[in-house]
């Protein structure tokens, strides 16, 4: 026991206080799941688009206590305010969610192309939005509201052929003495985490495991105080119950049946096996009434085709207030992705990762003789450029409306006409094709072109010598509110180069622009930009500091304009000048036609 809390103290715990500016905390996610693959995957995989529903006693409060407003993850108000346990309690008397319809959530699932649904049946706060026999803090026991809403969601869901889960937060429980997380009423020292797991968390999940149908998913989070072998006895309890049923990554120690990345996280290449990037729909989980930075329809489609084109699903979260009500903007923007999704959906539901990488103009998605091109950057020419596609091409199609459109072979790359209409969100052009399609990633390099604004090659695609590497950083804007961002880093002396290789398919002057984020510390020094055997040397410019409670600032510094003569492949070299602190954190550079 002793060891298990040394461990949950050192580790977990200083995550939890979302001060630590240690990335390496932040890995307690558990990303990675159990190597031998879940044969009940297939659906899971093919489902691509799921909705993540945060919903407690946190969206009654809407972020304010005490007449304070708090901003980034609503459902860590009683963490954020330190509420003692009674007050936070009587929360529960006032909760009332007397517009709750169950139809109603799963028609906008429905309508939204949703192909599954992840609940919170217990988040940290300790409150089971259930009818719970363990524990009298649940709904059905402690608020006026008096029923079980997640009978009635499990089945309007599942008649809808939405896949249906639970989320439950097995370690953290902050109205527990023995739960994870709060220190604020309860001494850490003297808890008895094992206690908890065998008095509430495990009981819990029995019940939600027993008593509401076949589970898609269980949907566990931030774990804790469990080595491999008490993980291991937990899912393989658990499993006895629903053999089919998938465990998120999150039940600990790489046991999960599959992948969940960080919040807010999409890997920065393709990942194969089930996985999945979840997201907010604003800057929260849990219902915020002063939170209004919802992603537009634009975002959540060109979102879920870059998830798609790595190979993954997207959870995408909605917060219902207190009385029941989806926020309009989710309402009306997961209905808008649904529209497009009718038309599309082909190029989203099903498929594999697009085995042609990100072009300036956007991403693709792969499925047995389909190429699918999302086109996201309209070019200015009318045409794109699809390299290494060394198959026979039948037809390219739009898919919306299934119209041919024009396309000639240049070697290897296909230059495909846009079609006159063009969709605001992305437009999808089929490329059908008999033969075996190579897989681009491996040797392919990223094009650039006087066609689109701007051509960002990003850090992942660089190769990096010495002491440099290529690394996600995290961080948040206001609490829990996490955003990751790949860059290189490590650059501290002229042995330490990032090399970009990548080819400009036009002739044109173009201007380059590094991409970085850079502490007081590390600014004013000189850095080297090579390109084409011409050195430019550059001064660093300060942003922002790394921590991963803070914003972390990333700025567009200009370096040089070059001419290119020809097409052809071409390198950017970037060193630094001498021997210092680390230059900065690349995140990509950006080349940018001179108009
Ligand atoms: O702490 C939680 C957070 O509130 C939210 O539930 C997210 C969703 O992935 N999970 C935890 C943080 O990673």
């Amino acid at each position: 026991m002793s060891i298990l809390k040394a461990f949950i103290t050192t580790g977990i715990l200083s995550a939890l206080t979302f001060t630590s500016s240690i990335a390496q905390d932040i890995e307690r996610w558990d990303k990675q799941a159990n190597e031998k693959e879940n044969p009940n995957t297939k659906w899971f995989k093919e489902a691509k688009f799921g909705m993540f529903i945060h919903w407690g006693l946190y969206s009654k409060l809407g972020g304010v206590w005490n007449g304070k407003d708090y901003y980034g993850s609503g459902e860590w108000l009683m963490h954020q305010a330190k509420v003692p346990v009674a007050d936070y309690a009587k929360v529960a008397n006032e909760f009332n969610p007397v517009k709750f319809n169950a139809n109603e959530w799963a028609d906008l699932a429905k309508d939204a192309g949703i192909k599954y649904m992840v609940i919170t049946a217990k988040h940290h706060e300790g409150f089971a939005m259930y009818d719970s026999k363990v524990s009298d803090f649940n709904i059905v026991k402690a608020s006026p509201y008096g029923k079980d809403p997640m009978k009635a969601l499990s089945e309007a869901t599942r008649k809808r052929g939405i896949q249906f889960g639970f989320y439950y937060s097995q370690f953290l429980d902050w109205h527990e003495p023995n739960g994870g997380g709060n220190s604020w009423d309860f001494d850490e020292t003297k808890k008895d985490y094992l206690k908890y797991y065998k008095e509430k968390s495990i009981p819990q999940l029995k019940e939600l495991l027993t008593n509401y149908g076949n589970l898609g998913i269980v949907w566990f989070d931030m774990p804790g105080g469990l080595d491999k072998k008490q993980t291991q006895e937990l899912v393989d309890s658990m499993h006895a119950l629903q053999p089919k049923s998938l465990f998120s990554s999150r039940v600990g120690q790489g046991l999960g049946d599959y992948r969940t990345f960080g919040d807010s996280e999409v890997p920065a290449t393709p990942i194969k096996g089930a996985w999945e990037s979840i997201y907010t729909h604003n800057d929260s989980w849990g219902y915020i009434t002063h939170d209004m930075n919802f992603k537009s329809p634009k975002e959540i489609i060109q979102l879920l085709a870059n998830v798609a084109s790595k190979g993954g699903n997207l959870m995408l979260n909605v917060g219902p207030d207190g009385e029941g009500n989806i926020p309009l903007y989710s309402v009306k923007y997961l209905r808008e992705t649904g529209k497009w999704l009718q038309t599309n959906g082909e190029s989203i539901y099903g498929t594999t990762y697009g085995l042609i990488p990100a072009q300036p103009w956007g991403v693709t998605t792969s499925a047995p003789g389909k190429l699918y091109l999302h086109v996201l950057n309209n070019p200015r020419n009318g045409k794109i450029r699809v390299p290494g596609v060394n198959v026979a091409v039948a037809k390219v199609f739009q898919l919306a409306n299934k119209q041919p459109v024009k396309w000639i072979k240049q070697g290897n790359d296909i230059i495909v006409d846009m079609p006159k209409s063009l969709n605001d969100h992305n437009t999808v052009l089929a490329v059908q094709f008999s033969g075996k399609l190579n897989d681009g990633y491996a040797a392919s390099i990223p094009q650039v072109s006087l066609q689109y604004d701007f051509n960002t090659i990003e850090a992942v695609n660089a190769r990096v010598k010495g002491n440099a590497k290529i690394e996600s950083l995290t961080y948040s804007h206001y609490f829990g509110d996490w955003k990751h961002t790949t860059c290189i880093t490590n650059m501290n002396s002229s042995e330490d180069e990032a090399t970009f290789k990548f080819s400009i398919t036009e002739a044109g002057d173009y201007k380059i622009l590094l991409e970085y984020s850079c502490p007081e510390a590390s600014s004013k020094q000189e850095g080297l930009m090579n390109f084409n055997n011409t050195t430019y040397k550059f001064q660093t410019l300060r942003t922002s500091e790394f921590n991963s409670g803070k914003p972390l600032l990333f700025i567009k510094h200009p370096v040089a304009i070059v001419s290119v003569d020809k097409p052809g492949v071409y390198t950017i070299k970037i060193s630094p000048d001498t021997a210092g602190k680390s230059l900065f954190n690349l995140k990509s550079v950006i080349l940018q036609p001179v108009l």
